[in-house]
């Protein structure tokens, strides 16, 4: 499965790297996790939304990395003040061009940060061309803060929902110490924890883990309601959201087959599902802040 692609830049300096790092950053690409070696450094630029597109019978283009913009005179401005500030007064000529109209009905402007090196920004002439329809969030859980709640009852098999919640936060970029794990008895007791974590309004996302086997336990149906109403009752009323990875399963290989065996980790999955619930909620809310539309993706 394709996870992703990335388009690189080796700098022909470190001077030039340390000047598109920071021109990057100024007209507001992402920074992602910056690494470095006795030799090497790199500094990932994240957008939201990014493709690598492969062209045929086409003239002429801008630049080899298109940037596409909303709001493409304030982009102008703040490239052409960056430049201004940046870079001496005799060296800015032909370093930055006018917004003038593409082949493919977009507006457009190329700017060299460093002589050589070109990146064209545009943005479509029809402002409802590719008009985001749908709120979505993304799977990036770097800097966000978790508490997992864990039940011992059927450890064999909540502790494999715990390592597949713990493979899910880590590999989308999530950090160790910000995840706090809460052990407690059996599926019962999941709820009061998660909604205690929630509470303290210190985590972004609470993920409930839990098994309950039916051929093995008494009054399976009671707990199993409960459990699961407790755990939305939190989520609804501290607004914090809450992934739901209790298992409710016929038989102990039903459950070995979702924690990992067979169907998947379903404690991975809680992750994930928490993940892209926490972004979806911060963008739901900068919409509300801004007093407009959240931002929003291609249906
Ligand atoms: C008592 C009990 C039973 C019979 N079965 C399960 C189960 O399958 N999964 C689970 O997580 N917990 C079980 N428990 C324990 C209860 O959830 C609870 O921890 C105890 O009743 C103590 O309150």
């Amino acid at each position: 499965m394709i996870k992703g692609i990335t388009f690189v830049h080796a700098a022909s300096t470190p001077a030039v790297y340390d000047t598109l790092h920071r021109y990057f950053s100024a007209v507001g690409l992402e920074p992602g996790r910056a690494w470095q070696t006795d030799v090497s450094r790199g500094a990932p630029l994240l957008a939201p939304v990014g493709s690598f597109e492969l062209l045929d019978g086409i003239a002429h283009l801008p630049a080899e990395v298109l940037i596409e913009v909303t709001a493409i005179d304030d982009v102008h401005l703040a490239a052409k003040q960056w430049l201004e500030q940046s870079v001496a007064a005799q060296d800015l000529a032909g370093r930055i061009s006018n917004i003038a109209p593409t082949t493919w009905k977009s507006f457009a402007f190329t700017i060299e940060p460093v002589p050589g090196v070109r990146f064209a920004f545009w943005q479509w002439q029809d402002p409802l061309r590719g008009k985001p329809l749908a709120i979505e969030g993304d799977l990036s859980a770097a800097g966000m803060r978790f508490g997992i709640v864990v039940a011992r009852w059927n450890a064999v098999i909540t502790e494999r929902l715990l390592q597949g919640a713990l493979d899910g936060i880590l590999r989308s970029g999530g950090n160790r110490q910000d995840i706090e794990i809460v052990r407690v008895p059996g599926a019962w007791e999941v709820a009061s924890a998660a909604r205690a974590l929630a509470e303290t309004k210190r985590y972004d996302g609470i993920i409930t883990l839990g098994c309950l086997i039916r051929g093995e336990t008494a009054h399976y149906e009671a707990i199993y309601n409960e459990v699961s109403r407790g755990i939305g009752q939190s989520q609804q009323e501290t607004g914090v959201p809450h992934g739901f990875g209790v298992l409710t399963c016929e038989t102990l290989e039903q459950a070995l087959n979702r924690a990992g065996i067979k169907a998947g980790n379903k404690g991975f999955e809680a992750a994930v599902a928490t993940i892209e619930m926490v972004d979806v909620h911060r963008r739901i809310d900068a919409g509300a802040a801004a007093g407009s539309e959240p931002d929003r993706r291609p249906a």
